[in-house]
C-alpha cells in the first residue's frame, strides 16, 4: 500500500481521535480548473513580512513561470529557512533557553487545506514538512518528536540547526539568562508570505524559530492557522510577525481576513487587527506586532505596533520594501 494511502487510511480509522465530519471539513478536494470561482483578472503578486528580497524574488520566479501560489510561498519562505544569517527562521535560528533550536511553520492553500508543524527540531525546512502534513496525512498539526519522525519518514534529513554564531550568542545569554523581547527585526524576522497566482488563487506560509531563549516547549502564533496565517480564497490572506502570544489572543490573521470580508481594505483590516491587540494591552509598549494582508484584488496593506516593520512586495509593477504605519509613532 502506498504510504499516502496508508496514512490517510490509518488516520481515518483512528477512532476517537478525529471524527469524519471534522476530517471532511479540513480536507477539500480540488475544484476543477476554470470553474467560475477560479477565474479572476487579478495579477500575480507575492508579499512577505520584513525586507526579504531573496524570498520574494524566489516566489516571484515561481509565479512568473506560471507556478501556483502554494509552490511560490513554500519556495519563497524556504530561502529564509536555509539562510543562516536569518537568526529567527530555520537553520541558524536562535535556540530556546535549553539550547535547542525548535521550529514552527504552517502553510495554507486556496481550498482551505492546511498543514502545520510545531516545536520540530533538526529539520531545516519545517514549511515543507507542514506541506507534507497537509498533503499526505488526514491531520493538520504534528508536534515535536512525532513531527520530526514524520519528516524522516518523508525523506527529510537530520540537520544541526545551531550555528557557530547562535551557539556563541546563547553562551553569552546564559550569563544573565534574562528573557526580554526585542522590539524589531533584531529579534523578529519571522517570514510570513502571501501570494496570488495567475489564476487569482491565494496561498500563504509562515515559518519561524520563535522567540529567542523561549521556555522549552513554547509554541507561538506562526504555525497556528488563524493566528500567524490565514487564507480564504474568496477574500484574501493575512499573516503576522511579532510576539505570538498577543496575536493568538485575537486570532489575528483570521480576524483580518474576516474584516476584509466585511468590506475593509487590507490596510484598514490590519489597522483594526493591531488596535484590537492594543485594546487588550492598554499602555503597554514593550512588544512589537506586524500584520500584512492582501485581498482578492491584489491590494495590500500592513500595520504594526511600533515603527520599524516593513513588508516586501513583488509584482509586475516592481519589487519594493514598503514602510508600514504604526500604532505608536515615536
Ligand atoms: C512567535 N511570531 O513565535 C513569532 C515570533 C516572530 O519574528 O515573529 N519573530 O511568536
Amino acid at each position: 500500500m502506498q504510504r499516502r494511502k496508508f496514512l490517510k487510511k490509518s488516520g481515518l480509522t483512528t477512532a476517537g481521535l478525529m471524527s469524519a465530519p471534522v476530517l471532511a471539513s479540513c480536507k477539500t478536494e480540488n475544484k476543477p480548473e476554470n470553474t467560475p470561482a477560479t477565474i479572476s483578472v487579478t495579477k500575480p503578486i507575492a508579499i512577505c513580512t520584513w525586507n526579504f528580497v531573496n524570498a520574494t524574488a524566489k516566489a516571484w520566479e515561481v509565479l512568473e513561470n506560471d507556478g501556483n501560489a502554494l509552490d511560490a510561498v513554500e519556495q519563497g519562505v524556504m530561502v529564509e529557512e536555509a539562510d543562516v544569517n536569518n537568526e529567527t527562521v530555520g537553520k541558524g535560528g536562535r535556540p530556546d533557553r535549553d539550547g535547542n533550536v525548535t521550529l514552527d511553520a504552517c502553510i495554507m492553500d486556496k481550498d482551505g487545506n492546511c498543514g502545520s508543524v510545531v516545536y520540530i527540531q533538526n529539520i531545516e525546512h519545517p514549511v515543507s514538512v507542514a506541506r507534507k502534513v497537509m498533503e499526505e496525512t488526514p491531520h493538520i498539526i504534528l508536534a515535536g518528536k512525532g513531527a520530526e519522525q514524520f519528516a524522516y519518514e518523508q525523506g527529510f534529513k537530520k540537520e544541526d540547526l545551531l550555528t557557530e554564531s547562535t551557539r556563541k550568542q546563547y553562551e553569552e545569554w546564559k550569563k544573565t539568562s534574562k528573557y526580554e523581547t526585542t522590539i524589531n527585526i533584531e529579534n523578529h524576522d519571522t517570514i510570513g508570505m502571501l501570494a496570488i497566482d495567475k489564476n487569482g488563487d491565494i496561498a500563504g506560509a509562515c515559518t519561524t524559530s520563535g522567540m529567542a531563549y523561549k521556555v522549552a516547549g513554547r509554541v507561538g502564533d506562526s504555525p497556528i492557522i488563524g493566528a500567524g496565517l490565514y487564507v480564504d480564497n474568496e477574500v484574501g490572506g493575512a499573516t503576522a510577525t511579532g510576539v505570538g502570544e498577543e496575536v493568538i489572543r485575537t486570532v489575528g490573521s483570521f480576524l483580518i481576513v474576516e474584516l476584509m470580508r466585511q468590506g475593509k481594505s487590507p490596510q484598514e483590516a490590519c489597522e483594526e487587527g493591531v488596535k484590537r491587540i492594543m485594546k487588550k494591552n492598554e499602555g503597554r509598549k514593550d512588544f512589537q506586532i506586524g500584520f500584512l494582508a492582501v485581498n482578492k484584488k491584489g491590494e495590500t496593506g500592513g500595520y504594526c505596533v511600533h515603527p520599524g516593520f516593513t513588508y516586501r512586495e513583488y509584482s509586475e509593477n516592481g519589487h519594493e520594501n514598503r514602510q508600514v504605519q504604526s500604532f505608536y509613532t515615536g
